[in-house]
């Protein structure tokens, strides 16, 4: 039985290729740099996407196909989805996947239900790997679509609210322990206020760190190994959220001596709505060895919320594996295509053109970058830039040497700093001869 009979096995042709069921660009066992694509890439389907999203915008409902789907709460249906993302994964060849607990599994009457029909999706997700050696890339609790999460799940002001939601963490946690899940995703969907009139943020921020302390406790009581996460975003649904970017993360996580046991998942369209590109926030995160994983997708300059798409602009994804290959390349992270189809893309065959899409562009940003590297020019250029830093004064002043005094008495002597070009147009020509 065949739920995608139109689409073929996914495979590369090259770029002279026009069949739209074909990779132009990424061929998984090419080598870049010493690693296949397929290890450099690391990527990642998203369950609520690819499985649950019906395509509904604020205005309109869902316009999705999706002919597997009886659209009920049963279990039954929960199960058949599994065998529909297999075959997805499968033809599409995506190694690795990511869930909320509600989109592998209904929530129902009550927890303890729900917990039961998360543990049969769950041993079923299980049997799914073993088949065809996917991996979970990252599970994660979805604390914010239920109508008890409205004021917050950690961050709510009823503490019956919060319990709920740490009941649902541990549950979570426990899934993807289960499945051996490489990492673990805090993402506060409603984490943050609609009005400070009404918000004691002191002590949302204190209950936050506490829930993410008793999952620290907790993953070490198991033995859960996979990496945690948090993953920044300023608003939406929130006014504002408060893991609103990464620094605002790095912030929260050293004042709450959490550093040790999180790094973050970003995400480019979250970049974009915090007012940052994604090349900033990859590098906030990697400068504090805390880069983890991305969710890869793209927002758009004039809507102002987050639209999800796929990350089809290669210029984006040549900044991103820039990053990705300075830190030495992903560990337990990967390329999660936190992506959905236009809600005109309602064909199940879609799925597949926008998931080849945002892998072609994603191996030509890795090709890019990777020559952009080999090549070393832009690298020269800014080591050069700082040159003044590797000896006489500046080495002084880096090496903790140089007081207010010391400086005060060069300065005067030395005249008028003469200062160098900063050359960006320069280095925006050397990446446009490989682009
Ligand atoms: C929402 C978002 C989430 C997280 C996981 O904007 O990105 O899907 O990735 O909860
Ligand atoms: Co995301």
């Amino acid at each position: 039985m065949s739920y995608f009979p139109e689409v073929p096995q996914i495979k590369y042709e090259g770029p002279s290729s026009k069949n739209p069921f074909a990779f132009k660009h990424y061929n998984p066992d090419e080598l870049v740099d010493g690693k296949s694509m397929r290890e450099h890439l690391r990527f990642a389907a998203p369950y609520w996407h690819v499985m649950r999203n019906v395509l509904g915008d604020p205005f309109g409902g869902g316009t999705a196909l999706m002919p597997w789907d009886d659209a009920s709460d049963s279990v039954d249906n929960a199960l058949k989805r599994v065998d529909v993302f297999a075959e997805f994964l499968e033809k599409i060849d995506i190694d690795f996947y990511a869930f909320h607990d509600r989109d592998i599994a209904p929530e129902l009457n009550n927890l303890a239900a729900s917990n039961d029909a998360l543990e049969k999706v769950v041993a079923k997700l299980k049997e799914m790997q073993a088949a065809t050696g996917k991996q979970l890339l990252w599970g994660t609790a979805c604390l914010f679509t239920h109508p008890r999460y409205a004021q917050g799940g950690g961050t709510s002001p009823n503490a019956d609210v919060f319990a709920y939601a740490a009941a649902q963490v541990k549950a979570a946690m426990d899934a993807t322990k289960e499945l051996n899940g490489l990492g673990y995703t805090f993402w506060g969907g409603r984490e943050g206020y609609a009005t400070l009139w009404n918000t004691d943020m002191q002590r949302e921020l204190d209950h936050l760190a506490k829930l993410l302390h008793m999952a620290v406790d907790y993953k070490a009581k198991i033995g859960f190994e996979g990496q945690f996460y948090i993953e920044p975003k300023p608003q939406e649904p929130t006014t504002h959220q408060y893991d609103s970017d990464a620094a605002a993360c790095l912030n929260f996580l050293r004042e709450y001596d959490l550093m040790d046991h999180f790094k973050l998942n970003i995400e480019t369209n979250h970049a974009t709505l915090a007012g940052h590109t994604m090349f900033h926030e990859l590098t906030v995160a990697a400068n504090a060895n805390a880069l983890g994983s991305v969710d890869a997708n793209r927002g758009d300059e004039l809507i102002g919320w987050d639209t999800d798409q796929f990350p089809t602009n290669v210029y984006t994804n040549v900044e991103v594996m820039l990053v990705i290959l300075g830190m030495g390349g992903f560990t337990t992270g990967g390329l999660n295509f936190d992506a959905k189809r236009r809600r005109e893309s309602h064909e199940p065959v879609d799925l597949f053109h926008a998931h080849i899409g945002g892998m072609d562009a994603f191996a030509r940003g890795l090709k890019i970058a990777a020559a952009i590297k080999t090549d070393g020019r832009i690298e020269e250029l800014v080591k050069a830039r700082y040159a003044s830093f590797d000896s006489g004064i500046g080495a002084k002043i880096e090496s903790g040497e140089a007081t207010l005094e010391s400086l005060a008495e060069y300065a005067l002597s030395a005249g008028e700093p003469a200062l160098a070009s900063g050359r960006q147009e320069l280095v925006e020509n050397i990446i446009n001869e490989y682009l």
